[in-house]
């Protein structure tokens, strides 16, 4: 297949071979005729055709990397949030209008079954979206890598709004099977869990486990950029090793002849849907080590085949942690080397943090990750007995340097004393590791003065950065066409290849004629997410106010109730000063709650209160809407997007680490109104302080309020906008069924204001006004908004995945 235009079908156009290799897959593969089909057929015939020219570039690739020697990188992931693949392997192979034509010479829309094939969520949020880009990256520069996770059943829950209120509703992607996965039987692992560790007298050591499960791989093509390369996502199935214990199925137990099965199957039938506070469960635990110590044999069995000697893994195998999640894999290397390689302990240590890096996702002190003890050492005696090795020798380094006391080796430990015992995953990492980056030049100094402070100390040249990046393929060339294109006239298509050529876009910030024309485009993207809008949710949106756009977890730290609250106050000023020339302007919400996060949920619940009431209010109108989007995922952020004027990144200073939706939306266009934090500030240095609205405390100035004891009752009583808005909330205004819905909420604010609300606000609603007025002049904001994408190629996951592989992985 080559790339072509959508032009009338001639004798030596290849179409007419295309629709009728589709429709030969649709007849042998899925069984049915082209009358029959339905669109769930067509999309699985569609992807089966395409597959097999991805399936030889695959097999191309492996085969490549083998006879090259080269060096691969793993990339150890609890979470892939991979979405929708049909769209972004047509795009990446350049067969898109071919694939178009050749559907609609047969009836089908291709649009249409795009629209159907389920978002792969198998993560909740930006780390695991941040593994999906960082697998399309690889590719796209031709190394030779391999993701590792697990293959959930049931990944993100849907989520529904019942008046309001967010309801989990159990997801199901894989209800009409998945034609993108190729289940490996023959590449399956024992991996074991509790029972005894025995010693011989030679020292010979011997871990017999009580249970053992199956890991089955199951592989998914990665498709790089213009094809050039096809990676494995290897996702790994729990399988029990007897599937039906015929004695006790004979015996007529059925119950009991599939129990052993049921459990191993629950080990990867649920992704765990929380990334704010660990759950502490033993399946989680379990769920860990199951996918670390498959994906390590995995590698070990692929580097004897190929090098024959385990004493070279470190220059043929980089192994990443993304996050503490895989931590326990550094013991599992461990163990395979000195109690199946039978190499000594130091020489085993020395191949393992050369082989290992991790990468530190947040410093928020409830989402680290430590097990209790007792769990950890009936669960995995042998890591248990692992670990105490690799402390005692850690600390007895520490005791070595100067400057280093008792807290300081306390903090060190891999064992946290205080109260019940806990081994700390974050520490396991850092020792087991030659690298520690961060996701943020920000994050990372804070890692080097908070949690890591002493084992920065210790060893001063491990921690560095990493500034994260989005992959441009998907988050502009396919969710974007338009604005794609209208690139393409003015630069030409070499920013496709190198997003930094994206900066020879810079001089048609000041070209009015090339502002209107990208004013057209975003608003013809406003007026497509109006109507999905107006669709799904039955709201009328004007596309010609700025759309202001909040869509990321829902969190404290993230502050989507300073967004909630500056609305409120905005509605309270339109009412009173109906006359002022307001910028018309619609706020968009979307985001998920972990289930058992009720503060959390109570935020949504407000959300749409708060919509309700002035939504229905006439005194407004147009002036201002405000929507909470359902089930926010990634197909709906590639909605969204491209349609945004203005991206709301307000988290408290300090507290996000990187952000990687923000880089998302000015690469598309929409100006920034943020705080200095996460990646916001080095986007703010790359596009300019005219082109971005900065506004709040620093990182340094809220860790002195919290410091110096602030309470948010000293701000709020100070600020009559404020008060005024957080006073209608707290008494019912916006909840007249339960006037005290948001009581405590609200007393929240005034008796702590841990996330700097009050602190912050006044800061906000001036930059919101800020943004008004700038909105109103349509060329200063057209300008800035060119400006954002011009400068924007820089947080490409290209450039990010490149600084990895030349000074951690050692590949480029
Ligand atoms: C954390 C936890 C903690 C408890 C156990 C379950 C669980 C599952 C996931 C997570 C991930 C939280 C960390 C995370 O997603 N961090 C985000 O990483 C992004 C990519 O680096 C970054 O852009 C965001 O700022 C950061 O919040």
């Amino acid at each position: 297949m080559t790339d072509s235009q959508a032009a009338a079908p001639t004798a030596l156009d290849p179409r007419p071979a295309l629709a009728s290799a589709i429709v030969d897959t649709l007849v042998h593969r899925i069984g049915k005729d082209a009358q029959a089909a339905r669109p769930h057929d067509w999309l699985a015939a569609t992807i089966l055709t395409l597959r097999n020219e991805i399936i030889e570039r695959w097999m191309e690739s492996t085969k490549a990397a083998h006879a090259a020697g080269a060096k691969r990188v793993y990339y150890l992931s609890l979470e892939f949030l991979i979405g929708r693949l049909l769209r972004d392997a047509l795009s990446n192979l350049r067969h898109n209008d071919e694939v178009a034509a050749a559907l609609a010479s047969l009836g089908v829309d291709l649009a249409a079954i795009e629209e159907i094939e389920p978002d792969a969520a198998l993560g909740n949020g930006g780390l695991g979206r941040l593994a999906a880009c960082f697998m399309e990256s690889l590719a796209s520069l031709d190394l030779p890598a391999y993701g590792y996770g697990i293959r959930y059943v049931n990944g993100m829950f849907r989520q529904r709004l019942d008046d309001g209120w967010q309801v989990e509703l159990p997801e199901n992607w894989l209800a009409h099977g998945n034609p993108w996965e190729f289940e490996r039987r023959e590449s399956a692992y024992f991996v074991g869990f509790g029972g005894e560790v025995t010693a011989t007298t030679s020292g010979q050591v011997h871990w017999s486990p009580i249970e053992a499960v199956e890991a089955v791989a199951v592989d998914t093509p990665m498709v790089g950029w213009r094809g050039k390369r096809v990676n494995t996502l290897r996702l790994w199935n729990a399988r029990a090793f007897d599937p039906i214990k015929l004695d006790r199925f004979n015996a007529g137990d059925f119950e009991g002849a599939l129990a052993g099965q049921m459990r191993a199957e629950t080990l990867t039938r649920v992704l765990y849907p929380n990334d704010s506070t660990p759950a502490g469960q033993e399946l989680r635990l379990r769920q860990e080590y199951f996918f670390s110590s498959a994906s390590i044999q995995d590698i070990v069995r692929r580097h004897l085949q190929y090098f024959g000697d385990i004493r070279t893994l470190p220059e043929k195998a980089a192994i990443q942690l993304n996050d503490t999640h895989p931590a326990v894999a550094v013991a599992e290397l461990m163990r395979l080397l000195t109690d199946f390689h039978e190499l000594s302990f130091d020489e085993a240590w020395e191949i393992t943090r050369a082989t290992f890096g991790y990468t530190n996702h947040t410093l928020l002190p409830e989402a680290l990750e430590s097990w209790p003890l007792p769990l950890f050492e009936r669960l995995l005696p042998r890591h248990m007995q692992i670990v105490y090795a690799i402390n005692a020798r850690l600390l007895r380094e520490a005791s070595k340097v100067d400057g280093i006391d008792g807290n300081a080796i306390a903090a060190i430990s891999l064992i946290d004393e205080g109260g019940e015992r806990r081994v700390r995953m974050a520490n396991l990492a850092f020792a087991g590791s030659h690298s520690v980056n961060g996701v943020a030049a920000l994050h990372t100094e804070l890692m080097k003065k908070t949690v890591f402070a002493d084992l920065h100390r210790l060893y001063p040249d491990r921690i560095n950065n990493k500034t994260n990046g989005i992959t441009p393929r998907r988050w502009l060339q396919q969710c974007n066409p338009g604005l794609t294109g209208l690139l393409v006239e003015a630069i030409g298509e070499d920013f496709k290849d190198d997003a930094a050529r994206l900066t020879a876009l810079a001089p048609f910030a000041n070209d009015s004629s090339f502002r209107e024309r990208f004013a057209m485009v975003k608003r013809s993207n406003k007026v497509t997410l109006s109507t999905y809008i107006k669709d799904s949710m039955g709201l009328t949106l004007d596309p010609d106010a700025i759309f202001d756009v909040q869509i990321k977890r829902i969190h404290e730290y993230k502050r989507q109730l300073l967004g909630i609250v500056e609305a409120v106050a905005l509605y309270d000023q339109i009412r009173s000063h109906p006359e002022r020339n307001w910028t018309p302007r619609v706020k968009l919400f979307a985001g998920k709650a972990a289930s058992s996060y009720h503060t959390a949920k109570l935020v949504i619940k407000l959300a749409n209160d708060v919509a309700k009431r002035i939504n229905a209010d006439p005194a407004v109108g147009d002036l201002l809407k405000v929507a909470f989007v359902p089930n926010y995922n990634v197909s709906l952020a590639e909605k969204i997007i491209p349609a945004a004027d203005l991206s709301e990144q307000i988290s408290t200073a300090g507290m996000e680490a990187s952000g990687t939706g923000n880089m998302k939306f000015a690469l598309n266009g929409a100006l920034t109104i943020g705080t200095l934090d996460g990646a916001n500030i080095e986007i703010k240095d790359h596009v300019g302080d005219d082109n971005i609205f900065i506004f709040g405390l620093t990182a340094d100035e809220v860790a002195e309020k919290r410091a110096s004891g602030y309470r948010g009752r000293q701000v709020i009583e100070g600020s009559r906008e404020l008060a005024q808005a957080v006073n209608a909330i707290a008494s019912g205004v916006f909840s007249p069924d339960d006037p005290d819905r948001y009581k405590g909420l609200m007393d929240g604010l005034y008796e702590h204001d841990w996330f700097m609300l009050a602190a912050d606000f006044d800061a906000y609603a001036a930059a919101q006004r800020e943004v008004d007025a700038k909105f109103g002049d349509t060329a200063a904001w057209g300008r800035s908004a060119v400006i954002n994408v011009a400068n924007m190629g820089w947080f490409s996951s290209d450039r990010t995945i490149g600084e990895y592989a030349k000074q951690i992985w050692g590949v480029m």
